[in-house]
């Protein structure tokens, strides 16, 4: 038996099934694209309820990032440029899974959750800054989605802007431009010329030590994505004698062999790429919100294999960086000082954790998995770097630090290239184009060579990831930032005794937030036996 079905812009019905229920997940909705018209029309609701309600920008993002090309996806992005608000994640939550009928009344019921002088602003019109801005990723199921989304933000008479084919991180950037205009231009040329300014002239304060092995060539996997076009625009603005970026995997078949996750799962080298060592490489994701270098894997046995240079490794080159330049800040004993913090996930490479240990003296904060846990637990300082292991990650700047270092005129060279760095950076969300500039500058800076970056940090452990399918991964409960798992009771003290026969071991099992799946993880001493206790633990969850 199926719900009557659910109408899409374009009058169809859409068949339900009775026990399909939606979630906002860690990305949003994401499912195969057949599904989504419907979803997207209602978002687009919430979207502009959200819009009017706050008389503000919304964004709209319709992508599945990394996932197949035949998937699609839509989430929400509030005034701030940042990942919808939890409250409102349950409203579109609601919306969605209301039937035709349910709808009116599910929509009164968010209605009246506004309060009185929000209804009092949309009573007398004063909803003139409401407006959805909607943007989409490179699949052919784009445009008609995006036609959805207009006509759900018809439904409520908001403004709607279509912003066509942007990457992740710029929808972010755009929507946050248009609630504060002193951030950038809310378009997209905006975004470029932000981008553009601020790494010209941060390269300008940079020197490059004597004897520098830097070199200023990057080769990118644009993962058949939206960094094809976009990263392209960007990149005229840039002079070549800056960074000269050559594109590779630009019109294939989206996330095929190639892009930031297909490199990080398999550690293997993208198409196109057979035997590249210098002078760099890097990964998009499909959206270009994630970033990951890569190489060839120097007397590696399996011949595409690739030595990454994943988010851990970019946190702890920014870590680095940002220390060395806020140092000169607090030997002016100022009356206020500048915290720095940087957050992690379990996934994080035990020698990462290791290093900002030891040798950047702080204490990496640990959260669940998904941007926003990394996002929220980062804003609590005055810089704070996160980074998923998977390539996904910024640096985020408090007011405090505007206050001290943006706002004002600095005479010292360090001071500057802080505030430079802080508009390098897209502080909205992870963003592939800035994230790469930023760490072009870092390695400018040290005059790091790949090999120098590989070796003047740390090694990583060798791990593994492998996906089991279970028959539900509800079963599947943990605690201690996913580290630890309580249900199903027994399990983790299995794992615990496996994990202890093997040496610099770790590991540990969670359900995925997006797939109906269990993921494993393991490092251990070599790569062989990361793998081998991978595999175990594989068969003790299944
Ligand atoms: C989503 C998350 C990403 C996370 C991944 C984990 C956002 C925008 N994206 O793609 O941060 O790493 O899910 O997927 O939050 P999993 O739960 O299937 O392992
Ligand atoms: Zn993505």
């Amino acid at each position: 038996f199926t719900r009557a079905g659910n109408t899409t812009h374009t009058g169809e019905k859409f068949p339900i099934p009775d026990d399909e229920k939606f979630s906002y997940g860690t990305a949003g909705f994401r499912f195969d694209a057949k599904k989504l018209p419907f979803l997207v029309f209602r978002c687009a609701y919430v979207a502009s309820l959200r819009a009017r309600q706050l008389n503000s920008a919304i964004g709209v993002m319709i992508t599945a990032s990394h996932n197949p090309e035949e998937d699609n996806g839509v989430k929400l992005v509030d005034p701030s440029g940042d990942m919808l608000n939890g409250q409102w994640e349950k409203y579109a939550t609601e919306i969605v899974n209301a039937s035709d009928a349910e709808l009116p009344s599910a929509v009164a019921a968010l209605e009246k959750q506004m309060s009185q002088i929000e209804k009092s602003f949309i009573a007398r019109g004063l909803v003139q800054n409401a407006r959805v801005v909607c943007g989409m990723d490179t699949r052919v199921t784009g445009p008609h989605l995006m036609s959805a989304a207009s006509q759900g933000s018809a439904l409520f008479s908001v403004r709607f802007e279509n912003i066509g084919v942007v990457s992740t991180p710029i929808l972010h950037y755009i929507v946050k431009s248009h609630n504060f205009p002193q951030f950038a231009n809310p378009t997209l040329h905006g975004y470029y010329t932000a981008i553009k300014e601020a790494f010209m002239e941060l390269y300008m304060e940079t020197e490059e030590p004597e004897g520098s092995r830097y070199q200023p060539k990057v080769i990118v996997d644009c993962a058949n994505g939206v960094g094809a076009p976009r990263f392209r625009d960007l990149m005229k603005e840039i002079p070549s004698d800056y960074l000269e970026v050559e594109f590779r995997n630009e019109n294939g078949r989206l996330n095929h062999q190639c892009g930031a996750d297909f490199v990080k799962i398999k550690q293997e080298l993208p198409e196109n790429f057979d035997g590249i060592q210098e002078p760099k490489s890097a990964s998009f994701d499909g959206d270009a919100d994630r970033l990951i270098y890569f190489r060839s894997k120097k007397g590696a046995e399996k011949p595409r294999a690739a030595e990454l240079f994943d988010g851990d490794k970019i946190a702890c080159l920014y870590a680095m960086y940002i220390q060395e330049q806020l140092k000169a800040y607090h030997e002016t004993k100022p009356t206020y000082n500048i915290d720095m913090g940087i957050v992690q996930t379990a996934y994080a490479n035990g020698a990462s954790t290791r290093f900002i240990r030891d040798t950047l003296k702080m204490k990496p904060i640990i959260v669940k998995t998904g941007v926003k846990y990394l996002h929220e637990e980062a804003s609590e300082f005055d810089i704070g770097i996160y980074f998923e292991a998977n390539g996904h990650g910024t640096v985020v700047f408090s007011s405090h630090f505007d206050s001290i270092i943006r706002r004002h005129p600095q005479t010292l060279v360090p001071l500057r290239r802080l505030a430079l760095f802080s508009r390098v950076i897209n502080e909205t969300v992870g963003d592939a184009f800035a994230d790469l500039l930023a760490v072009e500058i870092c390695l400018r800076h040290y005059g790091w060579s790949m090999d120098d970056w590989a070796e003047k940090l740390y090694r990583d452990v060798p791990s593994h990831q492998v996906k089991v399918d279970v028959a539900k991964r509800e079963d599947f409960e943990t605690t201690n930032a996913e580290q630890t798992l309580v249900k199903p009771i027994g399990l983790q003290e299995e794992i615990d005794k496996t994990v202890a026969k093997y040496k610099e071991s770790r590991a540990f099992v969670r359900p995925s937030g997006t797939e109906n799946i269990v993921r494993v993880y393991a490092e251990a001493d070599t790569l062989e036996n990361a793998i081998e206790l991978g595999e175990t633990l594989k068969k003790i969850v299944l």
